[in-house]
């Protein structure tokens, strides 16, 4: 579909101001929102991380594709969302501390509320304490952790490690995510949950507390 490589197209060239009428169209066109998401916005996003690794695009690049993944997203929330839908539980969500990635957590946000969950946000580069605290002060059901680099991957262990500490093990689920994480890394540190994308993440959680019920 042209407007799927047009979206793309837009996104690598930093256009930020065209994404918006750009995923429009697509949608006036009859594209599902998650089809745009994935094969325009998404797809244009892997290209820039191909060329930001390679080093033929640098952080002022990238930071103008991200905008304009940042504007097709907000196109796209009332549809990906599923309005209207009761409060099922809370969680908290936050990049790990020492990371700055925090479009994925953002999607992740995004998918959770559209499932009608209560999401507190506590941002990029959040610390294992602010975590565990937040989870304790607001009883939340889940810790949702995102990371994005392999140096930061290892501050997701020491998160379960403060929540075993602080005595919540049994009370909360610890859900990770992110690019260089797996499910296997997720058994090896003892978290609960690894979700690879963020509506597989939404669905995790609503599962989670339905079992909880
Ligand atoms: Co950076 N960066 N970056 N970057 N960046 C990556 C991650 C990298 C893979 C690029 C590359 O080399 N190809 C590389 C990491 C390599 C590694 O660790 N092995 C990298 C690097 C090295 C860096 C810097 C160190 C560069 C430097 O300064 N030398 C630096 C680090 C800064 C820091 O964090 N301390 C840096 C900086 C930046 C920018 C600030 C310029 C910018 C971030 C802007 C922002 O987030 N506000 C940026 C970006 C944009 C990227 C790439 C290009 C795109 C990331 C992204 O937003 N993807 C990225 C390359 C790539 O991934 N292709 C790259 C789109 C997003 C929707 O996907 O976040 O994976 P993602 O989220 C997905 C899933 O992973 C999942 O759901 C989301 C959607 O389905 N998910 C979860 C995410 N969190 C989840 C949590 C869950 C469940 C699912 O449960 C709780």
């Amino acid at each position: 579909m042209a407007i799927l490589v047009e979206i793309s197209e837009a996104l690598q060239n930093g256009r930020s101001r065209d994404i918006k009428g750009l995923v429009e169209q697509a949608l006036g066109e009859g594209i599902a929102a998650d089809v745009i998401l994935k094969e325009g916005l998404l797809s244009g996003m892997d290209v820039i991380g191909e060329q930001f690794k390679n080093g033929e695009i640098f952080v002022p690049e990238v930071l103008m594709a991200a905008r304009c993944l940042n504007n097709g997203t907000a196109v796209l929330k009332p549809y990906l969302a599923e309005n209207g839908v009761k409060a099922k539980g809370k969680v908290c969500i936050g990049t790990v501390q020492g990371d700055l990635h925090d479009i994925g957590k953002n999607m992740v946000k995004m998918m959770m509320e559209g499932k009608g969950l209560e999401v507190i946000d506590l941002g990029k580069d959040v610390s294992p304490e602010t975590f565990v605290q937040t989870a304790i002060e607001q009883e939340c059901g889940i810790i949702c952790l995102s990371s994005l680099l392999t140096t930061t991957m290892g501050v997701m262990a020491e998160v379960v490690k403060k929540a075993n500490e602080m005595g919540i093990r049994d009370k909360v689920k610890i859900m990770i995510g992110g690019a260089p994480v797996s499910d296997k890394f997720c058994k090896e540190i003892g978290a609960d949950v690894y979700a690879p994308d963020a509506a597989s993440a939404a669905d995790a959680a609503v599962e989670i507390f339905n079992e909880v019920k």
